[in-house]
């Protein structure tokens, strides 16, 4: 690995970090609808500690949140018939059927850390005919003011981790190498909603630039 391209809070880039989706209903621990593996205690208490440790660092810290009217189109519930994990055509994009979670103002929608260490949390998936994986914008076009924020404060480089690899991170990540970012991943951070998704989706994200990274890395 080169060894200069691991985020330090001394070089000349501002370094923010997003943390993606850390929200009930993704985890084990919350028994959430749509429970990532992997999502027990440890791993939430992990997150939370490297994510202060950034923030001693002096990374400003951003998270995005999955939130969703309860008739949103990505709940199975919303389709008559349909079954989760199904999938379906919707205005020619093909769309998972999830469980319904995140649920605007549902106790599982809460992030699992104290807000007040976020700079910003960004809400998506807010509109019920869209469904937004990415913390930058939604399937319909939508921007969310996550690009505006990071701009402002001058960032330049992203670390990004969360949930769930193959969905949110993936997209997000993606979304930012496309804005121009210099994003890392940091892998043993994220979990994957199945084996085979997580790892096509650290293989594109490598492709498109992505710096992929462990916990030791930072
Ligand atoms: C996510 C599926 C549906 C995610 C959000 O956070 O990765 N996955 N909504
Ligand atoms: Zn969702």
């Amino acid at each position: 690995m080169d060894m200069s391209k691991i985020p330090s809070p001394d070089a000349r880039a501002v370094t923010g970090v997003i943390v993606v989706d850390l929200q009930g209903d993704f985890t084990t621990l919350k028994q959430g609808s749509l429970a990532v593996d992997g999502t027990d205690s440890t791993y939430v208490k992990t997150v939370e500690q490297v994510t202060l440790r950034l923030r001693a660092k002096g990374f400003t810290l951003f998270a995005t949140q999955d939130w969703h009217p309860r008739d949103h189109v990505s709940f199975f519930t919303s389709h008559p018939g349909k079954h989760p994990f199904e999938t379906v055509e919707i205005d020619g994009l093909s769309q998972t059927l999830w469980p319904p979670h995140c649920v605007a103002d549902s106790e599982n929608a809460g992030i699992l850390m104290d807000p007040s260490f976020f700079s910003m949390v960004v809400k998506k998936g807010t509109c019920k005919d869209y469904d937004s994986y990415s913390g930058f914008q939604d399937q319909g076009g939508t921007s969310t003011e996550l690009e505006r924020l990071l701009r402002a404060g001058k960032i330049t480089r992203l670390i990004v981790y969360g949930l769930a690899t193959d969905y949110c991170v993936k997209a997000t990540a993606l979304d930012a190498a496309k804005r121009g970012f210099e994003v890392f991943v940091v892998k043993d951070l994220c979990r994957g909603v199945s084996v085979d998704t997580t790892r096509a989706a650290l293989e594109e994200m490598a492709q498109h630039g992505i710096n992929i990274i462990t916990m030791a890395d930072l």
